[in-house]
């Protein structure tokens, strides 16, 4: 038997006869470390424990995490490849199953052409599969067509990191540094539901003195314990970051030699800057001055700080211009490049950071390399052994894909991890979409409201039956291990891309035996590009706690600190991008007054396919609520756990109310993680940021009405 001290000086919690494999959790970016526990006899999974040693997390694990086993031998599982006859699933063979793909697949590219197939990623998984989805769309399907969820998650966080550092990794800094720094300034992350086992690393820089700013429509456990909380209206948040930076020049707080050298545009931004007075900034944000005036004085005032947001501030069709400025925040005190301060994104889903910088996206190659830069184009083209012209066009993003459904150029989609039929805005839309295509396919281990519009739903494993890597949040890479041999007849995803690409002809293109093959061909498909991961290899994760990308070579130590020097931009320096301000896409009228903001709870985890099949997790939290302040309720003369509609332009729904002082008296918070008539996305509004194609999740327009 492994014989392993939990902590020490603590007893071991597993028992006799189980091996423990070593790996990280299922769900989100801050991707805990945590063994899994393996009987020695029977092989079953017997449940996990939190890895002490892991250097980000310590020890923690969130309630997701200490359930997130029960995934693996749930009843639920889909054990064989279901297909579709007459209305109902039956079971196949996987050969029945892939000869059907195969013979669609090909009707249909020859009827209408290679981009009438299309591809929707996810990236709760590893690198090595994200790599391989976005080669399976351009070599082996050959279609333009690819996008995933992380269009709805990361995207703007990535468009601003663009824009104002020329680079897109999730944080400047290493998260263990975190405790010594003096101020965070967290802007809609909801930190202790979201990313819980981070809260430790801010409680011990609190208890060391430092402060915390949180930006926020709801008084969310972490603004709680905030020091100034700025609960603005959902969709002003250019205005109130306008607002700060304002104070941060007038004050006298700028780093005028950091500046001077390292930035381009301070000129043009304090121009822009000079009408957000505290006055005009809480006019248009509906926080109180003296709170703008704190949070500045704060701020400006701390030698170390960090700026942080997560979806609260991106998933807006304002959410690049929002992430620029909060940088901006950040270069004008020129905290970039140094010890506990910088920037940080919470990335959401598990490989969040690493699945969006290997062409899942629609106009990505691997290693963050452009579909439009014809070297980049011409580099992979040889790494993948094509020809440069094989090389299929930028698509478009995620829900723009369901407008090509609709004008009839999409006719068939591969649905690889993800359950967009719930997590989509404007969700009948997806739904009448998938209604109307030829050929759906679905790969998950549990059938989703996605899958059950299939035709063809393919069985794959989960985390823990396969090995590979994944980037949390901070970009260091890190290593996921197999702790049991797939269950039922189920395969993993790249053993299905692969297979498939073999019955189209393009099996030479997908020779891998096992994930680590694929890891060497994506080494060398990232070298010399902006996420270069050519250095890393999976003894150096094991042996270093992670790698931080970039890390060009083997004998590169990795980069935990960004920017020391430089920035990614052509010329070495961050720009501070004027974006002034504008209104959300849709803003409240006479019929729809309110605003409806839409998130998260700590039980749940996106769509809830995972986590709504978990008992503990599904008695916690059952069902949505419309969350709002009692004074908002008694004007409608509604009262607590009462059945109320909610309608937007878009759908109407009905929910419970639940009724808490710890919100604006101006808007409704709507928990996401339920499909059909229980999904909020039927009325959420689908307005597009221009720059990263991020929908407006965190704000539209909406009536409440009791029934
Ligand atoms: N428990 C749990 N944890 C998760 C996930 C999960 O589903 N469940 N998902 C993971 C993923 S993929 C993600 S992306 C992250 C998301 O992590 P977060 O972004 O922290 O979560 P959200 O609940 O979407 O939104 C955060 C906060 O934004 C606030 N907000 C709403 N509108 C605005 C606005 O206009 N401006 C500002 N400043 N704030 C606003 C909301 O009140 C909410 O408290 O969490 C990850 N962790
Ligand atoms: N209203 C509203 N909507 C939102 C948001 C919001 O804040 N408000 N947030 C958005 C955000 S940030 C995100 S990230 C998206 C997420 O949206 P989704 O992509 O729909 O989220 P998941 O529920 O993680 O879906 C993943 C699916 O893949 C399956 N799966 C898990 N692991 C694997 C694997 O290794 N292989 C395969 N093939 N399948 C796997 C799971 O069972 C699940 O069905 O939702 C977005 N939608
Ligand atoms: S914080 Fe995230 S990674 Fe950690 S246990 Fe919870 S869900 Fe898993
Ligand atoms: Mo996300």
């Amino acid at each position: 038997m492994t014989e392993f001290l939990a902590k020490p000086g603590v007893k071991n919690l597993h028992n006799k006869g189980e091996k423990l494999i070593t790996t990280h959790c299922s769900y989100c970016g801050m991707q805990c470390g945590m063994h899994i526990r393996v009987s020695e006899r029977t092989g079953e999974i017997k449940g996990v424990e939190p890895r002490y040693d892991w250097p980000v997390t310590l020890g923690k694990l969130c309630p997701k995490g200490v359930t997130a086993y029960q995934q693996i031998d749930h009843p639920d599982r889909i054990k064989r490849p279901l297909i579709k006859k007459k209305g109902k699933f039956v079971e196949s063979s996987w050969e029945e199953a892939l000869s059907l793909i195969e013979r669609k697949f090909t009707e249909i590219q020859g009827k209408h052409g290679k981009d009438a197939l299309s591809v929707f990623g996810g990236v709760s998984m590893t690198n090595e599969k994200c790599y391989l989805v976005g080669k399976y769309a351009r070599v082996a399907l050959g279609t333009r067509f690819i996008d995933y969820n992380g269009r709805f998650c990361m995207s703007s966080a990535a468009g601003g990191f663009m824009k104002t550092f020329g680079l897109d990794r999730g944080s400047t800094l290493p998260w263990t540094e975190l405790e010594h720094s003096d101020c965070f300034l967290m802007a809609g992350s909801n930190t202790a539901e979201c990313h819980p086992t981070s809260i430790q690393m801010f409680w011990k820089a609190r208890d060391k003195g430092a402060k915390m700013i949180v930006i926020d429509p709801r008084e969310t456990p972490t603004a709680r314990i905030a020091d100034v909380h700025l609960d603005l209206k959902p969709g002003t948040d250019s205005a109130l970051a306008n607002g700060l930076l304002h104070l941060i020049i007038k004050e006298g707080y700028v780093d005028q030699e950091y500046v001077d050298e390292r930035c381009n545009n301070f000129e043009e931004l304090k121009a822009s800057v000079e009408e957000f007075t505290p006055e005009h900034t809480a006019s248009i944000t509906g926080v109180a001055p003296e709170k703008i005036i704190k949070a500045a004085h704060i701020y400006g005032r701390s030698p170390r700080s960090v700026v942080m947001f997560a979806r609260g501030a991106e998933q807006q069709s304002k959410g690049v211009d929002n992430v620029t400025l909060y940088s901006s925040l950040a270069l004008l005190r020129g905290q970039i490049g140094k010890f506990a301060s910088g920037v940080a994104t919470f990335t959401g889903q598990g490989n969040g950071q690493g699945g969006r910088e290997h062409g899942q996206k629609s106009d990505l190659l691997p290693g963050y390399r452009k579909l439009t830069d014809p070297e980049a184009v011409k580099y992979i083209s040889k790494v993948w052994g094509i020809a440069p012209e094989e090389m299929p066009k930028p698509g478009v993003s995620a829900y723009e894909m369901f407008d090509e459904i609709h004008n009839g150029t999409i006719k068939a989609m591969h649905v690889i991890c993800s359950n967009p039929a719930v997590s989509s805005p404007n969700v009948e839309y997806i739904w009448e979409g998938f209604k109307k295509l030829d050929f759906l396919v679905v790969n998950d281990f549990f059938l989703s409201e996605t899958a059950e519009f299939a035709d063809v739903v393919l069985p794959t494993t989960t985390w823990a039956e396969d090995e590979g890597t994944t980037t949390n949040l901070e970009g260091r890479v890190i290593r996921i291990r197999k702790a049991i041999e797939p269950l039922h007849e189920s395969k993993t995803d790249w053993q299905i891309l692969s297979e498939i690409a073999a019955r189209l002809g393009r099996g030479k293109y997908f020779p891998y035996k096992n994930p680590r093959e694929i890891f060497e061909e994506f080494r060398i498909a990232t070298k010399g590009g902006k996420a270069d991961y050519s250095g890393i290899t999976y003894e150096r994760i094991d042996k270093e706690d992670g790698v931080f990308w970039p890390c060009p070579s083997e004998d590169h130590p990795g980069t935990p600190t960004m920017f020391k020097e430089s920035f990614g931009t052509p010329d070495g320096k961050a720009n501070l991008p004027a974006v002034g301000w504008e209104e959300p896409g849709e803003v409240p009228t006479k019929e729809f007054p309110l605003r409806l903001t839409t998130g998260r709870v700590v039980f749940h985890y996106l769509s809830g396919n995972q986590t709504r099949r978990i008992d503990f997790l599904k008695d916690q939290c059952p069902e949505p609520y419309a969350e709002m302040h009692p004074e908002l309720a008694s004007q409608y003369n509604m009262s607590d756990g009462e059945m109320i509609r909610l309608s937007t332009p878009r759908s109407t729904m009905e929910l419970e109310v639940k009724l808490t002082k710890a919100t604006r008296k101006d808007i409704v918070f709507v928990p996401y993680h339920w499909g059909k008539e229980l999904s909020v996305n039927k009325l959420t509004n689908p307005s597009l940021d221009p720059v990263s194609r991020m929908p407006e999740f965190k704000v539209c327009s909406v009536k409440i009405e009791k029934l």
